[in-house]
């Protein structure tokens, strides 16, 4: 016998080493710990979330946190295949470290700094890489993190963060702070994450089953005078013409 559905999403958890992709995703996992650091993330790795919608569907989540090291990076790209979602981790406080860097050396500041640059240009390469991806374009997130090296007022005006919002949207991609610590802003992607793929395929389900959405007629067009049958000169005629034909037909065939 036939069972409830069961629908599949991917989604990729990317960026450089040590941006703390593995230390949010443990907070996703409950699996967290404040004393010990992860290990360097070796290739992929992957943990499954499921859900079960009212209708009885299964949607199972793959979550795969891969490595930032620059000797995965071919294993890490074929990933891409097939994606549904791709969250971007980026370490606030390395930007912001490396701007506050530069001014002491006396960078123009008037263009963005060459991490923050670097960054961005790794943001347009996973772009480049979800190209015939399953969903595409995927979902994007871009996720600042390590919010808790800033005190609140210096992590407002974080010039990197800024730059990094920026061209998040310019992506159409969501922007979120985290932190690891603080389990509620760490967990909030993954949950909104999972919501709207979930969303996405609802909609597009029931848009399947009901291809031509209607708008019922509203009550008092119906009554006005406007959509009151106009009988057409055209019409009459050619009734009339009906008429006579078939007179005489039927007096062709008595006679
Ligand atoms: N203060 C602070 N430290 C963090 C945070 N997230 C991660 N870290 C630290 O940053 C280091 C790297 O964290 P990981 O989560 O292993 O980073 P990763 O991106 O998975 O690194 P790779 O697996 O090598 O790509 C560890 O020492 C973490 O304890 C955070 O939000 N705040
Ligand atoms: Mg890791």
């Amino acid at each position: 016998m036939e069972g409830p559905p069961t629908v599949a999403f991917k989604v990729l958890l990317v960026g450089p080493a040590e941006s703390g992709k593995t230390s949010l995703f443990s907070q996703f996992n409950n699996e967290y710990s404040a004393d010990r650091a992860p290990n360097a993330t070796v290739g992929v790795n992957f943990k499954f979330h499921a859900r079960v919608l009212p209708d009885g569907t299964r949607c199972t989540i793959q979550f795969h946190d891969t490595a930032g090291s620059k000797r995965f990076e071919s294993v890490v790209t074929s990933y891409y295949r097939s994606v549904h979602a791709v969250m971007v981790i980026i370490d606030l406080s390395e930007l912001e470290r490396s701007i506050s860097d530069e001014q002491k050396l006396g960078a123009d500041m008037s263009i963005p700094s060459r991490l923050v640059h670097e960054r961005l240009a790794s943001l347009q390469r996973v772009l480049e890489r979800c190209e015939g991806s399953e969903r595409e374009p995927p979902i994007i997130y871009v996720i600042g993190t390590k919010t808790d090296r800033f005190t609140p007022p210096l992590l407002a005006a974080a010039t990197g963060r800024a730059e990094l919002m920026r061209r998040a949207a310019a992506f159409h991609a969501t922007y979120y702070d985290a932190c690891a610590p603080d389990r509620t802003s760490a967990i909030k992607p993954f949950d909104d994450i999972i919501a709207a793929l979930i969303t996405e395929y609802v909609r597009d389900r029931d848009a399947r089953s009901h291809p031509v959405a209607l708008r019922p007629m509203a009550p008092e067009w119906a009554r006005s005078p406007a959509c009151e049958p106009m009988p057409l000169p055209g019409t009459w005629i050619g009734l009339m013409l009906q008429t006579i034909l078939s007179i005489y037909c039927v007096g062709c065939r008595i006679e």
